[in-house]
């Protein structure tokens, strides 16, 4: 009996609501129109894409009044997005389908792990960031919701629905033993205080420098157990600047090419890859002629990784 073509579940999630810097929701698009589906249909997989433009809710909320929540910013407009996202999410990951989300801004990880989670509860969230993006709506510094996804998918103080009941949909997912990130560079002092009480395995920018990238990967799976479902959500400015200059928050001292990629390989590598994001590009945002053509191409470069490009 020949086993099904593997089929990968496109998510394209053009919105930019989690964050006050317009254009991350056009990354999706320059994803698409440079070719993603091409790249990914000619490494075996077969592609199930609702097409670049689906999310509704965007459009159906943005227009309508969203005053802050205390300090929280267009608060309903990216409740809704999440909601749909995660819906999407997990019709791809019930139907057997390894999700690929590409965004858009960070915040979107409170859908596409709710919905991944809802299919594969036992799974383990690898973050790649520069930032933790585990404020709560009490401690964030700035009221950007793609600072706090984290925060919500683990139920901490501030989100639960009592306090929060427009983020009522979210369940507390996700366990702190099965989070770790993975080049962190920029964390608030309330960020670093949850990380810390909470026992969360994080590996900085420090450890990856101590113990090289290899050895980073192979700890961080070793924490969260060996044998369990993953979910990886890379924010591009994890890397350096040099390597993604076209994001919205950059942090220079980042992973560098092959560190982010050796990533994308090991996961792929494992056989237990079930979702991936690949966040925050900003083709808005270019210094120089080529950067946002090269951010793009490092997008697409670590989705075939991911997916299994340099497995021999
Ligand atoms: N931690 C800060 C800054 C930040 C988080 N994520 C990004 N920037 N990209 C905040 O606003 O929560
Ligand atoms: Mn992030
Ligand atoms: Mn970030």
């Amino acid at each position: 009996l020949k086993a099904a073509q593997p089929t990968i579940g496109l998510v394209c999630a053009p919105f930019s609501g989690g964050q006050p810097r317009p254009g991350v929701e056009t990354g999706p698009l320059q994803l698409i129109e440079s070719g993603l589906v091409g790249d990914i249909e000619a490494l075996g997989w077969k592609v199930d894409f609702a097409g670049a433009d689906t999310l509704e809710s965007a459009s159906l909320v943005s227009d309508k009044p969203d005053p802050d929540i205390g300090v929280l910013k267009k608060p309903r407009l990216v409740s809704k997005v999440n909601q749909e996202v995660s819906e999407r999410v997990y019709k791809h990951s019930s139907n057997g389908q390894l999700t690929v989300t590409i965004g858009g801004d960070h915040s979107l990880a409170m859908g596409t792990v709710s919905g991944t989670f809802k299919q594969h509860p036992d799974a383990a969230l690898i973050w790649v960031d520069a930032h933790a993006d585990i404020n709560t709506p009490l401690t964030t510094p700035s009221g950007n919701l793609h600072g706090c996804p984290v925060s919500f998918l683990m139920g901490l103080p501030g989100t639960s629905k009592d306090e929060i009941p427009e983020y009522a949909w979210i369940e507390p997912v996700l366990k702190s033993e099965r989070l770790v990130y993975i080049g962190l560079r920029d964390i608030d002092a309330g960020e670093r205080k949850i990380l810390r009480e909470n026992n969360i395995k994080a590996f900085s920018m420090h450890h990856v420098d101590k113990y090289g990238i290899g050895k980073v990967v192979e700890m961080a799976l070793e924490h969260v157990g060996k044998d369990r479902p993953i979910h990886l959500s890379f924010d591009v400015d994890a890397l350096d600047p040099t390597v993604a200059p076209s994001t919205g928050t950059a942090v220079r001292g980042g992973l560098t090419f092959r560190e982010g990629h050796y990533i994308c390989e090991a996961l792929a590598e494992t056989g237990r890859l079930v979702s991936l994001d690949i966040m925050e590009i900003n083709p808005s945002i270019a210094a120089m002629e080529g950067d946002v053509q090269q951010t793009v191409d490092v997008g697409r470069s670590l989705i075939r990784c991911a997916l299994g490009e340099t497995l021999l």
